[in-house]
């Protein structure tokens, strides 16, 4: 670590934290439509995960991607103006908060299936294998993808035909409402994924620097072998599932105690404590982020709207 990088990463927190902050903001002054999913509280997970990929590797998200498209190096007024649903958004405005996808940073994007990104894991690392390239594919999924097919069918192929997929579990106890203690007979994730013959590992979540040494030495493995690890990273979302949700189903005090452990206070006292940061730093990245998530606003507020003309474009290969 040096103190340089200490405090990008502590910089690309704050602006996944501030950017959803006031997405949430615009979304009841009804700016953003749509589903929304905010990734408050497990910041750590993106921005730690992504230290370990190369700009040749691939990433494959989730409906609750913010984080992990700013961590991948998405512009924050590309994101913000396809929240709008405007044409200078990253996907023109039609795939909106869940759809985040920017080819230039190998990020194929958000997807509102829950497991639906597995598979496209599996065949993008199938695809390198068979070009010969050295690449991984990363692959971010929530706790809740684990009940579905998609999931044991990608972890069963990926250790099979040996692909170099990272796959990281955002374990944040809840699916919706639901929590995995109601529906998983085995709550050890880790023991799952093994069972498809694979190194599989957990690590706190919400400790930047644990991250990232795990997902440092998971994608070396991957780099390496050429096999699959499961990386699962134990966090918890700070705010509610989506917009719509009345958080009926858990204590306020559990929230409350997770957000003593919020990852950016947490990761700026380590900083600190190691003399990577010093007095008037956070101070500083505050005041940078919020000038960034402003200019992404006005950018988004004085975009346009894809004229009607245009609204066939993208929809069948042929009117490309
Ligand atoms: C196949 C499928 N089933 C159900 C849904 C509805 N749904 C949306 S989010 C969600 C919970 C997923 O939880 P998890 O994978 O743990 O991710 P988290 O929201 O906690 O990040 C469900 C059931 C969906 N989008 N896709
Ligand atoms: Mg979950």
């Amino acid at each position: 670590m040096t103190p340089a990088l200490a405090r990008e990463l502590l910089r690309q927190m704050v602006l996944i934290r501030r950017l959803e902050d006031r997405c949430a903001e615009l979304y009841t002054q009804q700016k953003i439509r749509g589903f929304m999913h905010l990734y408050n509280g497990e910041e750590a997970v993106a921005v730690g995960v992504m230290q370990a990929l190369g700009p040749q590797d691939s990433v494959v998200a989730t409906y609750r991607e913010h984080g992990q498209a700013l961590a991948r190096g998405m512009s924050a007024r590309s994101i913000m103006a396809e929240m709008y649903g405007k044409k200078e958004g990253c996907c023109r405005g039609r795939g909106g908060s869940m759809h985040l996808f920017d080819a230039a940073t190998r990020f194929y994007g958000g997807n509102a299936i829950v497991g639906g990104g597995l598979p496209l894991a599996v065949g993008l690392a199938l695809a390198d294998k068979m070009r010969g390239r050295p690449q991984v594919t990363c692959c971010f999924f929530g706790d809740g993808a684990v009940a579905e097919g998609e999931f044991h069918e990608s972890l069963n192929l990926s250790a099979l035909w040996k692909l170099p997929v990272l796959w990281v579990c955002e374990n944040n106890l809840y699916a919706m409402g639901t929590a995995l203690t109601i529906t998983e007979s085995q709550v050890d994730l880790t023991v799952k994924a093994a069972s498809y013959n694979m190194i599989s590992k957990a690590v706190d979540g919400m400790d930047l620097l644990a991250v990232r040494e795990a997902a440092q030495e998971a994608a070396d493995y991957v780099r390496e072998t050429k096999m699959p690890f499961f990386l699962e990273c134990r966090t918890y979302r700070f705010r509610a599932h989506s917009m719509f949700d009345a958080e009926l189903y858990r204590d306020k005090s559990e929230v409350s105690r997770w957000k003593e452990r919020d990852p950016i206070p947490g990761f700026l006292a380590a900083a600190t404590h190691h003399g990577w940061l010093g007095p008037g730093a956070m101070e500083a990245i505050e005041a940078e982020v919020e000038a960034e998530v402003e200019e992404a606003v006005a950018f988004a507020e004085a975009g346009s709207w894809e004229s009607v003309e245009d609204l066939h474009r993208f929809v069948h290969s042929e009117a490309l």
